[in-house]
């Protein structure tokens, strides 16, 4: 079988997906924009979702602590209303974190929001719910952590949680028996899933996790459904998306991420908006408008989407720095969505000034950081027939030759992080 281009398919990524699961992944890759949401029993301290490590918290205590979890100002609707205003087309949520706390309704452990606190509701039903209400609009996919601090089968340990007062033995076949069940739950009582996206194999990256069983389950399950694993290494048979934590593709400055970038699955950059993903009450280091798009533009440029974290309050209010910068985003892509949204990397890879990307023919020249009036690029692979800008729509001067192309652009404006500039191309 022939792939796109001519050249023999590789095995794994068009052979094997059946139809359904490649829609899927065209999808993922069109939607180039998701909202994270880290919330779970660690949001009432306030520092983050590893506090039960970071802390050493016994088990017992923090049995405690998810008994007062209650957050009663929880509202789905005004949820993935921001959601909408943000302009994000999907949401991935905790379903549970390492703390092991099921923040869904599970009869495969007690320990989980419905049985265990006075909450009673299962908030990714009523999340779930939301987003398919309305002829939907918004994907919802669950975080699940194959990592776990609570569960006395998840043993031998890992690198992780040694401190907490669980016992030194354990049934590792249960609990991925255990595991499997509660994914089961959550893609069959949620209505259509966007996928799983998994957390923590990192742990213990070489135990016997049956991942080939476990995938399996998911896409038949779901077939729609896709597989997004973040344990930082290349993608297996299986997987769907490729995703980087806390880094571009191809990037690692946060240390543990892989340098291999996949071309044959889509792509997915994990960031927190502040330096926390679970609710921290000191991080106050957020991000600026300008760093997000720049975030969001150079993720698109190496043909990723951008998956921005928010770390909702244990009442179930979200703060105001996050909703701003929310607002902020959707309305930035109110005007320069058609240049993000559908695309594909560009003909040049991002630079230090911006980034590409492309639909079709059209080319669209992202300019982050250019304080000249000319900026030249290489060879597009393709003659410039137009060039103008995306807001407004003002002609743009340009000059091609053997070597490349230099635009001449307006100057840059403060209140502006991006300056689009749509290039119409083609061979004559
Ligand atoms: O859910 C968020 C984080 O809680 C989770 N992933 C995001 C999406 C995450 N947990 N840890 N990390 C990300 C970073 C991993 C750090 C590690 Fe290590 C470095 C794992 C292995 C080496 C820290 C040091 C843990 C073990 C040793």
């Amino acid at each position: 079988m022939l792939g796109l281009c001519g050249a023999p398919a590789p095995a794994q990524a068009r052979d094997a997906v059946p139809a359904e699961r490649l829609a899927a992944r065209r999808w993922f890759a069109d939607a180039k924009f998701g909202l994270f949401i880290h919330w779970g029993v660690y949001s009432q301290l306030g520092a983050g979702e590893w506090v039960m490590h970071n802390r050493k918290i016994a088990v017992g205590d923090y049995e405690w602590l998810a008994t007062t979890f209650n957050p009663t100002k929880f509202d789905a609707a005004a949820w993935v209303a921001l959601a909408k205003r943000a302009g994000v087309r999907y949401i991935t949520i905790t379903s549970r974190h390492h703390d092991g706390f099921s923040m869904f309704q599970t009869a495969e452990t007690p320990y989980n929001i419905v049985d265990w606190t006075p909450f009673h509701r299962d908030p990714l039903k009523e999340l779930a719910d939301a987003c398919h209400a309305n002829g939907g609009g918004i994907k919802l996919f669950f975080y699940y952590s194959q990592l776990d601090w609570h569960h006395p089968d998840y043993w031998p340990r890992g690198r992780t949680a040694w401190d907490n007062g669980r016992p030194d033995r354990g049934d590792w076949s249960r609990y991925l028996r255990f595991m499997d069940a509660q994914l089961t739950e959550l893609l069959t009582r949620y209505g259509p899933v966007g996928g799983i996206w998994f957390d923590g194999m990192w742990d213990k990256p070489d135990a016997p996790w049956q991942l080939d069983s476990t995938y399996a389950l998911i896409h038949r399950l779901q077939p729609a459904a896709l597989v997004i694993p973040n344990h930082h290494q290349q993608p297996r048979p299986g997987e769907d998306v490729q995703t980087f934590e806390q880094d571009l593709p191809g990037a690692n400055t946060a240390g543990f991420n892989t340098g291999y970038v996949s071309a044959e699955v889509p792509l997915e950059t994990s960031l927190t908006m502040n330096d926390s993903w679970g609710f921290n009450i000191t991080d106050r280091d957020f991000k600026s408008m300008r760093a997000l798009v720049g975030y969001l533009v150079r993720a698109a440029g190496y043909g990723a989407n951008l998956l921005l974290n928010i770390g909702p309050r244990p009442d179930g209010t979200i703060g105001p720095e996050f909703t701003a910068r929310l607002d902020s985003l959707g309305a930035w892509l109110g005007v320069y969505g058609a240049a993000i949204y559908g695309t594909r990397a560009g003909p040049v890879p991002p630079r230090s000034w911006g980034a590409t990307t492309r639909r079709g023919d059209t080319v669209f020249v992202h300019v982050l950081d250019w304080p000249d009036p000319e900026l030249a690029l290489p060879p597009l692979g393709a003659r410039v027939r137009a060039a103008y800008l995306l807001r407004g729509r003002a002609p743009v001067r340009f000059q091609e030759a053997a070597s490349g192309v230099a635009l001449t652009l307006p100057p840059p404006v403060a209140t502006e992080p991006d300056r689009v500039v749509v290039l119409v191309t083609g061979s004559r």
